[in-house]
């Protein structure tokens, strides 16, 4: 094991174990003076600050996770499993930008995947997170998938000091291109070039290398897993657009099945927009092409599911882990044959902006698992927040730093979905309920996930649900054109506890008054109330009133639903008794 290192590069080294350092960074391809043009330089690392990984898979589905036992140990049960984590733009490229940026697509602005709407040349990557993990003195090193029409000719975008980035065609496990700080270098076929595992390995060298020793790191990793792509070896059972398992793990699902959910191949649509209305079910030669690509989708995911092992390892090798944050996401979710719908994402429902998500840590808990909403605008504010930095653009998520450290609550959190395509929408995802309006054709769902978690049956046009419908219509009004805090409205709650509730007289009596005030206390549906960990009956969102025994100041949580679905808890002590 290495010595801690962590110390304030800029600060407390002399200037030739500075110059050192650059001097290394150069050799490997990075480093000042690597890279030209606007390039930060490599100084002033403050100490103790956590290094940063993140994972990211392409197109995974929430559910394939059950293929990926080590992924779960390692990050799941070491750290915290998000149930809730979404996507706004349930797309590759206006995601993956979302994730550089901490802004939706309408703030960004990339959105589609390919030139002028969207791609890889879209984006102004002058200020993203890279280019600030710089300015706060990390060393920042990709591996991988990048964004959508990332050309081989692009050369090394800024922020980067270390850079081994797969160019377009990006969907490849074999015959891959890849720009290798600055140099091309092609793959072939042989097992040893498998894309999940050559972007593993120089992974496993950067972390094991003498620069990632010397300054906290950020270490971003892109797998092409589970998307689907084109497939070179011979004699597969994968089609040939299917994704390419590695050779190790050809036909391990040979023979499963895609889940037949509820809402697979949904029997009545009447409730859906005509899109779908007009869609026939996905049958025979079709779903024998869909199962087809769905086993060799997790085919592919083994060959990740190792690769977080291994990287895992790599990190304990070099003494790092225990003070290293590591990320897993997909950049979208991923629908095959739910709601009739062939296959892709890019659609508002749960299937297509869910995804996988665990975080493990400094100050994680550990093996919980988070109802809170969260979204891929948060990923930038929070490494922001760990690495102490500052971000450069307004931030349209938040720092996921005190969900991470207390996963039981929830803040009242309302995810905004939108699309930009042709077949857009525009929406808002709470705890309950989800929401959205088709841009083209002004067609509204609305979905009870309560009542009804696989979408069978949109509520729009159901009365019971006429003020649901209107005050999600309201935030996604609001929402679709948020910055920055304006993204991240909460319920306008709060939380009065009183010792002398009206006629009990004073403390003496022994009671609390438990009531919410604030501008949106009229539209809070449902509350739930423990004191001292204990469940108080349920009360229709008047005051309750609970004993408390005198001298004694138990906490008081309060869990409330708004009409819009959002779920918020509030949390104080009993105040003292007054005297008199
Ligand atoms: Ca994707
Ligand atoms: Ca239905």
């Amino acid at each position: 094991m290495r010595p801690r290192r962590r110390q304030a590069v800029g600060r407390s080294l002399p200037i030739v174990a500075l110059a050192l350092i650059s001097t290394l960074l150069a050799a490997c391809g990075g480093g000042p003076g690597g890279r030209g043009d606007g390039e930060a330089p490599f100084v002033a690392a403050s100490p103790e600050r956590p290094n940063i990984v993140l994972l990211m898979t392409d197109d995974q589905e929430y559910d394939s996770l059950s293929v990926m036992p080590r992924t779960r140990r390692l990050l799941g049960r070491a750290g915290v499993t998000f149930e809730n984590a979404f996507v706004s733009y349930p797309l590759c490229c206006p995601s993956r930008a979302t994730f550089l940026t901490g802004q939706l697509a309408h703030n960004h602005g990339v959105v589609d995947n390919r030139a002028p709407e969207g791609g890889y040349s879209r984006l102004d990557h002058s200020e993203t997170l890279p280019v600030w993990l710089q300015r706060a003195g990390y060393l920042t090193a990709h591996f991988g998938k990048y964004l959508n029409d990332y050309m081989r000719d692009d050369g090394v975008p800024p922020g980067w000091h270390r850079w081994f980035g797969m160019a377009e065609p990006a969907a490849r496990y074999f015959k891959a291109t890849f720009v290798d700080d600055g140099e091309i270098r092609r793959t072939g076929t042989d097992p040893a070039e498998y894309s999940t595992d050559l972007i593993t390995d120089e992974a496993v060298e950067f972390i094991k290398s003498d620069e990632a020793a010397s300054a906290p790191f950020y270490l971003s990793v892109g797998y092409v897993a589970p998307h689907v792509g084109k497939s070179f070896v011979r004699g597969n059972h994968c089609t040939d657009k299917g994704p390419e398992p590695a050779p190790r793990h050809l036909g391990r699902f040979l023979g499963r099945e895609i889940p037949r959910s509820p809402n697979f191949n949904e029997d009545d649509v009447s409730d859906k927009p005509s899109f779908i209305r007009e869609t026939e079910k996905v049958l025979g030669e079709t779903l024998r092409d869909k199962t087809d690509k769905y086993q060799c989708r997790l085919e592919t995911l083994l060959a990740v599911d190792e690769s977080v092992a291994r990287i895992v390892r790599a990190l304990r090798e070099a003494g790092e882990l225990e003070d290293t944050y590591i990320f897993f996401v997909s950049d979208n979710g991923f629908v095959q044959g739910q709601h009739r719908l062939k296959g892709g994402k890019a659609v508002p429902y749960e299937d297509s902006i869910r995804v996988p998500m665990f975080v493990r840590g400094p100050g994680v808990a550990r093996g919980a698992v988070a109802r809170e909403l969260v979204a891929n605008t948060d990923f930038a504010p929070t490494m922001i927040a760990i690495a102490r930095g500052e971000a450069a653009l307004p931030q349209d998520g938040e720092s996921l730093l005190p969900a991470l450290a207390h996963p039981e609550r929830v803040s009242g959190r309302a995810i905004p979905l939108e699309s930009f395509r042709p077949d857009g929408f525009r929406g808002v995802r709470t705890d309950r309920y989800s929401y959205a309006e088709r841009t083209a054709t002004g067609e509204v769902e609305l979905y009870d996930l309560r009542a009804d978690p696989y979408q069978l049956e949109s509520v729009h046009d159901d009365p019971r649900y006429e003020r649901a419908r209107a005050a999600l219509a309201e935030l996604t009004e609001t929402l679709a054109s948020c910055e920055g805090e304006e993204c991240l409205i909460r319920p306008r709650l709060e939380l009065e506890l009183d010792r002398r509730p009206a006629g009990g007289g004073d403390c003496g009596r022994g009671r609390v008054s438990i009531a919410l005030a604030g501008e949106d206390a009229g539209e809070v549906e449902r509350v739930r109330a423990w004191i001292g960990g204990r469940r108080l009956a349920a009360a229709g969102g008047a005051a309750l009133v609970a004993p408390v025994p005198a001298g004694s100041r138990p906490r008081v949580r309060v869990r409330a639903e708004l009409v819009d679905g959002r779920l918020i808890d509030l949390e104080d002590r009993v105040p003292r008794c007054a005297r008199g």
